[in-house]
């Protein structure tokens, strides 16, 4: 098993929960700021699986370590699956989480409430040696409501309602999101994965 995992994000808010997620387990969570690893990798494929590994690769080469990656997408059904692979720059280059939200319920507000479905889908890569490593994803089914509920969590999270429950992620305490959410769900299949790993020789 690994004793330290180097957490390849620039994403504050993503490391609060990874952190979380990690937090009763025997690895070492560390980050770029922790490594003084200033990079800002361009996610410029087309899918989650594409960027996770870029990230995680690239982040991989300079620090040399067991390192991962999320990438993370909120697909709407009555948008075609948009905003997906582009949800960070939803409402274009160097916005706020707020704008990619207003321009998100601006696009449904003709949608009616039975056809606002809408999925997280977050895509993990672990890059642990050259040219080695492996994905794990998880899901969040769930819908967009028609305005912001909520001021926990973060991007949409005041948007989107999980199924079964009554609050967005953004009304949710982060131990709840902790539990349902898309990334939850592929870290925990890491973490199951992780316990069994060994490093190669
Ligand atoms: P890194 O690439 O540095 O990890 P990022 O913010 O670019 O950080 P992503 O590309 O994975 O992260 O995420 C795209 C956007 O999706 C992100 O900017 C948020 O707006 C949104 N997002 C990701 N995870 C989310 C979550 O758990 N809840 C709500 N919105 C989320």
């Amino acid at each position: 098993m690994i004793d330290k995992l180097l957490i390849a994000t620039n994403n504050k808010d993503k490391v609060r929960e990874i952190r979380k997620l990690f937090e009763s387990s025997n690895i070492e969570i560390l980050t770029l700021k922790d490594l003084n690893i200033e990079i800002e990798v361009e996610e410029d494929k087309d899918t989650l699986e594409g960027n996770a590994l870029k990230k995680a690769e690239e982040i991989w080469k300079i620090a040399r370590i067991p390192c991962s990656a999320d990438d993370t997408g909120l697909f709407v059904d009555a948008l075609n699956g948009s905003p997906g692979v582009y949800s960070s720059r939803y409402a274009g280059e160097n916005v706020t989480y707020a704008d990619n939200r207003h321009k998100l319920l601006h696009n449904l507000k003709k949608v009616a409430d039975g056809n606002r479905k809408a999925r997280f889908k977050t895509c993990v890569c672990f890059y642990y040696d050259e040219n080695k490593y492996l994905f794990f994803e998880g899901v969040c089914e769930g819908k967009i409501i028609g305005e912001e509920r909520g001021e926990k969590g973060f991007g949409y999270d005041a948007v989107f309602l999980p199924d079964g429950f009554n609050k967005t992620f953004a009304e949710l305490e982060i131990d709840v999101k902790n539990r349902i959410s898309h990334r939850a769900k592929a870290f925990e299949k890491f973490k199951e994965y992780l316990t069994e790993f060994n490093l190669p020789e």
